[in-house]
């Protein structure tokens, strides 16, 4: 204890508690002048983006499986403990060897410097919150350590020091904690005061709030009664948009000024198209519930929404471009540099793909796609429904290569047939007698025909079918049980609209959907 103590008070740790100090004013001024810069372009974000970049498709999948649609979250934890772990350590660096500490901070400084001007949309301009922050944090790191090595309780440093410098005298512990509490209390500042006034001059959420949206020239289908599944406690048809599932690389949703959004259609085409935002608005639109789905999702997840969506079908805008003999795909990329590769004819055909503003009735949520997405019935989200899209090049597959392909996934992405099981929960107690089962299913554009139950390894028993929207939809089911007390296990599993049962062959996410029976391990009383 008494150990701790000293080394506490000892000159190892104060120097750890310089590099925070520093780090702090590196991240706050970089926040304060980044304000007048793209958000994607502050410390954080920037190397964030960069490291999901490079991340590697198993540990893509592992974030999603362990912290879900919350891996940003983690992954923003992880970069704090880092970037406290490295502030720490080059704190002690500066102290024992300055150049050698200079040269650390340099270093990182150049690391997100390198970040910020390899993002895509970014300018290099936009790398000088992240300059001025390091170098301002290199002038803090300086001060406080130059107070450390005058520290009067260590003589042998105080003393050469004061042998060099006889003119400056020796300072004092307290006087360390506080230039080190006023430099904190400065990041704490400069860190508030940008996060202000970049919410102040973003007026894009505003813009967002303040759109109408028109009304489509061919409205959604009405949704038939009795859609909802008749077991408690099943997700709702609807999604709604604030608990609709968001999978994305964007550390920072995109802010795009809806009045300048432009989408450049270009490539293997007789001829080059480029839509503004009202060209959408005063285009005949259509509206359609189509279910999304994520090629991550588990068996028996959540990363499934199902909404309203008000667009202008991509076949006519393709219409007008005339794709020209041999391409095969469209390859759609986001303002964040996300890309996704979709088959030409899956855009043309009559499923209604089409390049959405509206979702359940209100403009695109900023981190949903704002103010353009594409939805495309039938194929996983990563290979078709990019959001902030801004580019469409016709081009064909062995050409070109989207963002999640050159990644390890496949290049292709049709939904897999699945049942969930979403009712009783996993683990869940239940009383004896009569259980409402229940759930969702999914097959887009071939729709869902049959779910089946099975208890222990007893015979595969019919679920009731909820009604059906449409074939791009889910369904939903429900079963009724008779519980016996004891554990038991729930599977279920559906048939497409083909006639193709679901298949019990268990897949990994990678590279292109999970697949299997969910099974539900229940215990009744
Ligand atoms: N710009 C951009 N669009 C994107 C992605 C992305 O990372 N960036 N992810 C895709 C993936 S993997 C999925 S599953 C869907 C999810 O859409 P949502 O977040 O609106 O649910 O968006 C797709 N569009
Ligand atoms: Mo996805």
């Amino acid at each position: 204890m008494k150990k701790l103590t000293n080394w506490l008070k000892g000159p190892t740790a104060m120097a750890a508690l310089a590099g925070v100090a520093a780090a702090a004013v590196v991240l706050s001024v970089a926040e304060l002048i980044g304000a007048f810069f793209t958000a994607r372009a502050t410390p954080l974000i920037a190397v964030g983006s960069t490291f999901i970049d490079f991340t590697p498709p198993w540990l893509k999948d592992f974030a999603i499986a362990t912290f879900g649609t919350n891996d940003k979250a983690a992954l923003f934890a992880g970069m704090g403990l880092t970037v406290l772990l490295l502030a720490c350590v080059l704190g002690v660096v500066a102290y024992r060897k300055w150049a050698l500490g200079v040269a650390g901070v340099l270093l990182m400084g150049g690391v997100i410097v390198a970040s910020v001007v390899t993002r895509a949309s970014v300018k290099p301009v936009d790398a000088v919150p992240s300059l001025i922050g390091t170098l301002a944090g290199l002038v803090v790191l300086r001060l406080l350590i130059t107070r450390l090595w005058r520290m009067r309780s260590w003589p042998g440093v105080a003393a050469d020091v004061a042998a060099k410098d006889p003119e400056r005298p020796a300072t004092t512990r307290r006087a360390f904690f506080a230039a080190t509490g006023i430099t904190a209390a400065a990041a704490a500042i400069a860190a508030t005061g940008g996060r202000l006034l970049s919410a102040a001059r973003n007026n894009v959420a505003q813009a967002r709030e303040s759109l109408t949206l028109p009304s489509p020239v061919k409205a959604a289908p009405a949704v038939p009664a009795g859609v909802q599944s008749a077991a408690p406690g099943v997700t709702p048809w609807i999604t709604p948009n604030n608990e609709f599932y968001r999978i994305d690389t964007a550390l920072s949703a995109p802010e795009i000024n809806a009045e300048e959004w432009e989408l450049r259609v270009h490539g293997l085409v007789e001829q080059e198209v480029t839509l503004t935002f009202q060209d959408l608005l005063d285009a005949e639109l259509i509206e359609s519930h189509v279910t999304l789905t994520c090629v991550s999702n588990p068996v028996g997840g959540n990363l499934a929404g199902n909404a309203k969506w008000l667009g202008f079908p991509l076949r006519e805008v393709l219409k007008m471009a005339r794709p020209t003999e041999g391409a095969d795909m469209v390859l759609s990329t986001s303002q964040d540099g996300f890309s996704a590769s979709t088959p030409l004819e899956v855009l043309q055909d009559d499923r209604d793909a089409m390049l959405a503003i509206g979702m359940n009735g209100e403009p695109l949520p900023l981190e949903h796609g704002y103010p353009v997405r594409m939805v495309v019935p039938g194929l996983y989200g990563f290979v078709s429904a990019t959001k902030w899209v801004v580019d469409l090049e016709v081009t064909r597959f062995a050409d070109s290569k989207a963002y999640w392909t050159d990644r390890g996934w496949s290049e292709r992405g049709p939904i897999k047939t699945m049942a969930r099981v979403e009712v009783p929960r996993s683990f869940a107690q239940v009383p004896a007698g009569k259980v409402a089962i229940g759930g969702t299913a999914w097959a887009q554009t071939r729709g869902i025909t049959k779910v089946e139950v099975q208890i222990d390894n007893g015979p595969w028993t019919e679920a009731v079918l909820s009604a059906e929207a449409s074939v791009v939809t889910w369904r939903q089911w429900s079963f009724e049980w008779d519980a016996t007390p004891g554990p038991h296990y729930i599977k279920a599993r559906a048939t497409d609209g083909t006639g193709e049962v679901q298949t019990e062959k268990r897949a990994d996410p990678v590279p292109d959907g999970a697949s299997g029976w969910q099974s539900v391990m229940v215990t009744v009383q």
